[in-house]
């Protein structure tokens, strides 16, 4: 006998009280859910009081609903933006022709794969940081950091709705994996890299939200160009949520950068060991972070050629950012793309179909869009009249993935031997002492209206509430 309520535990607009089988497979999934969020879920936390943004419809007045709720009472909803009628697949083979509103079986396979692989992403977040309420900078910060948890849960039912609905058995078997692996974890880690670091400190989580999510935003619009019309929708809706996640990491980061401006003015300081004897994040740190959460996420959009990438396209499964407003074909055959490859141990620039670089020129879109933040950035310590300016490392730095993990290159695109890049890595990606002394600021602040050391007031307060709003109330 069912014990939920469904049109009152989980908010849907996707006629969950008459799909019974949808049902079923809800039921014996949400328990599990539960657990895991227990188990996975921000620690410490469940009993808090926070002041969380929930949506309970599709309608633009009902996804923001703001309201103090205890995380595990927060209702997880299963939500996909409103139909387009006569919608039709608008690239690849079959342009033209009806979106599905089921799965077509030969595209089963490859659409229950990009599914698993999205939805994984999710529940790794949350394990990913689950330790950083212990020592968040404020309320106002925690409280973001509680809201990206939930909505990461949010979406990871949103994944979960499309196994269940459209892949029988085995997307029922592939919903309860996703909630057994484990980020991190040597023998049944997620899927993709990224996902398996650590983000131990509010440093790391603001690099996270900025890059990170920025990589779930460009996948995410690559998916709402779907002909899969379920998933199209559905991608659609989480990007709405996305928006506020990398405003976190933004407006984060950018905080930081203006507490350590103020040190190091205020102090007239300027050495990295002088800033961090205030309570600062000196800037050269702050870089190197950069350059790991950049170089990490660039790996996230697969290998620079793909027989994947070029499939998923041409049959119409996943498009490119911003499909619908590129003046070209839209199939792509004839169109040729520049990689960089590497040719005798030394980078070069090489032509390829465009059809196998398609990851190729997603992660290039969303390296412009990562560069247009970055300059903001800079502003901030422009105005400050200081001289120092962040800037992302060259493509090829640090890469795992693809053509480029074979070679070493430095974050200004040299090719470097083992040995050099032995000795300089110190200099590029963050240190155990970085980390170390990361780690020493991250000490919890939890009067309202108050910020620690290392990071400065926010402009904007959530919901138009005011900035010393008590966001969350301690159990
Ligand atoms: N780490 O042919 P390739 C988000 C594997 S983030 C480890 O290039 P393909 C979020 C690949 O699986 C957005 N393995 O693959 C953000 C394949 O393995 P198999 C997440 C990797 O398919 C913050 C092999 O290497 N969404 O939402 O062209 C918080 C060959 O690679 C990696 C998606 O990613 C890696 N980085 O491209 C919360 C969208 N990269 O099958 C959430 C769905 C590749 O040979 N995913 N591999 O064993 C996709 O579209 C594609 O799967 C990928 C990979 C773009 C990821």
């Amino acid at each position: 006998m069912s014990t939920i309520d469904y049109s009152q535990a989980i908010p849907n607009n996707v006629n969950l009280s008459t799909d019974r089988v949808l049902q079923r497979a809800l039921e014996q999934w949400q328990p599990n859910f539960l657990s895991w969020w227990g188990d996975m879920g921000p620690v410490g936390a469940m009993a808090h009081n926070v002041y969380l943004r929930t949506a309970t419809s599709a309608h633009p007045s009902g996804w923001a609903h703001f309201d103090y709720v205890k995380m595990p009472d927060y209702r997880w909803g299963i939500f996909l933006a409103p139909q387009v009628v006569d919608r039709k697949i608008h690239f690849g083979e079959e342009l033209g022709k009806a979106v599905w509103q089921d799965v077509p079986g030969e595209h089963r396979a490859n659409l229950r794969r990009i599914i698993v692989t999205q939805g994984d992403t999710e529940p790794a977040s949350v394990e990913q940081q689950r330790h950083l309420g212990l020592t968040a900078p404020s309320l106002y910060d925690l409280r973001n950091l509680f809201q990206i948890n939930v909505e990461e849960g949010r979406h990871l039912w949103a994944m979960v709705y499309l196994l269940h609905r459209f892949f029988g058995r085995d997307g029922r078997e592939e919903a309860d994996a996703l909630l057994q692996r484990r980020s991190g974890q040597e023998d049944n880690p997620r899927i993709l890299g990224a996902f398996n670091e650590a983000t131990p400190d509010w440093l790391a989580f603001f690099m996270f939200t900025y890059f990170t999510d920025r990589d779930g935003k460009f996948q995410l619009c690559a998916l709402a160009e779907s002909s899969f019309d379920p998933l199209a929708r559905t991608t659609r809706f989480m990007l709405m949520e996305e928006a506020h996640h990398m405003y976190v990491g933004e407006s984060g980061v950018a905080r930081v950068i203006a507490q350590t401006c103020e040190v190091m003015k205020r102090y007239q300081v300027e050495h990295p060991d002088q800033v961090r004897a205030h309570g600062a994040i000196d800037f050269p740190t702050l870089q190197r972070y950069l350059n790991f959460h950049y170089s990490v996420t660039l790996d996230l959009f697969g290998a620079d050629q793909s027989s994947n990438a070029a499939l998923f396209y041409s049959s119409g499964l996943k498009g490119r950012f911003e499909e619908g407003r590129r003046q070209d074909d839209h199939v792509l055959k004839d169109r040729t793309y520049t990689i960089l490859d590497v040719v005798n141990g030394a980078l070069a620039e090489r032509e390829v179909p465009m059809l196998n670089a398609l990851n190729e020129v997603l992660r290039d879109d969303f390296i412009k869009d990562s560069v247009s933040g970055i300059s903001r950035w800079n502003k901030v310590i422009e105005k400050a009249d200081l001289s120092f300016r962040l800037a992302v490392p060259h493509k090829a730095f640090n890469r795992q993935i693809g053509t480029l993990s074979g070679v070493r290159i430095s974050p200004d695109g040299e090719l470097k031997s083992q040995n050099e890049w032995v000795s300089g890595h110190a200099g590029w990606l963050p240190t155990a002492d970085d980390r170390a002394f990361v780690a020493s600021l991250m000490k919890p602040e939890r009067q309202p209206g108050r910020y620690a050391s290392w990071i400065s007031a926010p402009t904007h307060a959530i919901n138009k509430q005011p900035l010393d709003l008590e966001y969350v109330r301690f159990s």
